[in-house]
């Protein structure tokens, strides 16, 4: 393993130094793409409420980053920390950029991945890894996010065991819904939850974005409907009931979260950094000020911190050890530590850090979506309390 030989301000840990070759390249890999492809457009983007999903997704689907940690049907099979390293490297240019990835690749596509049958595997999973067809996930209704086991949305199986399905019900807050080719929709049968395949145009489905948002506004967000939408009796995934099928899929996305955050927070961090040495005021840099410094320094240590959490938790990933409460550990501390390192960079930037001409105050306002979705911080806080009481404190 490679020392240290120097000290880099944005790793001075050298929490790098820790990743293979592969996943070192992989993160470069991903670095430079966001460099040309998302930085220079980003502030717009999320100034106006628009991005070009459509366009970037192929360009994703050949950066490899699409479904990058399943095997087969086109995707590329690669390790847990390799994943991570790709989430951490989007979320540094917009938590947006990497809500498309988690919802594509850890939760519609990992749900057909896992439950699907060979058709549905082959019908959807190699175009979604290409970034050709787009997926979405609906778990959360209009009145149920925290508790989805409450769900109203519901399938009723017409004709016996090879008819039809019908689906009612809505599906609220859904990341990529409205343009989705795919959505994997879970809804409550007489059997238990289950996973619904709709496609896009299927008569009685409807998607309205959501309008307003003050947060990962680089992101479609959609309320989906569901009007006694007839479904063929192949669109249900056949590989699973019960609430497990979703919250299994979720474990794959907050796990990428735990890594993007560290992205979002080195982002901060290293904006106000470059803004603290060159900003002048008094007659010298406020770098120089030992206030500043506090805030710098607090900063890093939060971010190698959050880094070495992120490498432990992908490396028992790895090991196949990484337990759903190691998930929630990572992603109650990694969001937390981001957001409140986005908001003591701000300061850092003055009123410039107001703008979207630099990107902290984007990063903050993004992270209070993270903090919500995915389960909240409240709801992580739970899961590890009973993890370390034996207590469950949900109901
Ligand atoms: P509970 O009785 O504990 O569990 C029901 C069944 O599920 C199993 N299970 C899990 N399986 C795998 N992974 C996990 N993390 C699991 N957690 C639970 C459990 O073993 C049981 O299985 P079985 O076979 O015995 O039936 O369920 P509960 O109703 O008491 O709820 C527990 C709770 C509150 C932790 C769960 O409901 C929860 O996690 N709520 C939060 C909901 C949530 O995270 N929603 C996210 C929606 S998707 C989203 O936000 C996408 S954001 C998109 C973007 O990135 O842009
Ligand atoms: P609620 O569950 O109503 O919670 C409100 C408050 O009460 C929270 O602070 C919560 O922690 C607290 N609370 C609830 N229960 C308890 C309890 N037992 N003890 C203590 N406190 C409690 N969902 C999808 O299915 N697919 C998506 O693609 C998706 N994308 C999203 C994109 C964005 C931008 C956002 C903001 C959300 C998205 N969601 C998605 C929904 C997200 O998962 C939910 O918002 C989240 O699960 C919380 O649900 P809720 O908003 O209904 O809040």
């Amino acid at each position: 393993m490679t020392k240290p030989t120097r000290i880099d301000p944005a790793d001075l840990l050298a929490v790098g130094d820790l990743l293979s070759d592969e996943e070192r390249l992989i993160r470069d890999t991903v670095r430079r793409f966001t460099e040309e492809r998302i930085r220079p457009h980003i502030g717009d983007w999320f100034e106006h409420g628009t991005v070009p999903v459509r366009e970037l997704a192929p360009e994703l689907g050949a950066l490899g980053v699409l479904g990058m940690h399943l095997d087969g049907y086109g995707c590329a099979g690669a390790g847990a920390v390799a994943y991570g390293v790709a989430c951490m490297e989007l979320e540094a240019a917009d938590s947006g950029l990497r809500s498309f990835v988690s919802v594509q690749g850890s939760l519609a596509m990992r749900s057909i991945h896992a439950y699907g049958s060979e058709e549905q595997k082959q019908r959807w999973l190699p175009g979604m890894a290409a970034g050709e067809l787009i997926g979405c996930f609906g778990l959360t209704e209009p009145d149920f996010g925290s508790d989805p086991a409450n769900m109203r949305t519901r399938a009723v199986r017409k004709g016996g065991e090879r008819g039809d399905w019908v689906l009612s019900g809505s599906k609220m807050w859904i990341t990529n819904g409205s343009i989705a080719d795919v959505a994997v929709v879970w809804a409550q049968t007489e059997e238990g939850v289950r996973g619904f395949l709709v496609e896009r145009g299927t008569p009685g489905l409807t998607a309205t974005d959501v309008h307003g948002k003050l947060s990962l506004r680089a992101s479609v967000t959609s309320e989906l409907a569901f009007d006694e939408v007839v479904l063929p009796a192949d669109a249900v995934l056949p590989g699973v009931t019960g609430l497990r099928g979703p919250l299994s899929s979720l474990n794959e996305a907050r796990y990428g979260i735990l890594w993007g955050t560290v992205g979002a927070a080195r982002d901060c961090y290293t904006a106000a950094l470059d803004y603290a040495k060159s900003r002048i005021q008094f007659d010298r840099p406020i770098a120089g000020f030992q206030l500043t410094q506090q805030k710098l320094v607090e900063m890093m240590l939060e971010v190698e911190k959050a880094y070495l959490v992120a490498l432990r938790i992908g490396r028992l990933k790895e090991e196949g050890a990484a337990r759903p409460q190691h998930i929630s550990f990572g992603k109650l501390n990694n969001v937390r530590t981001a957001l409140e390192v986005a908001r003591s960079a701000r300061t850092v930037l003055g009123a410039n850090g107001i703008t979207t001409e630099y990107p902290v105050l984007r990063h903050a306002n993004n992270l209070e979506s993270v903090l919500t979705y995915e389960g909240t911080s409240e709801i992580h806080t739970l899961i590890l309390g009973e993890a370390i009481t034996g207590e469950s404190a949900y109901r």
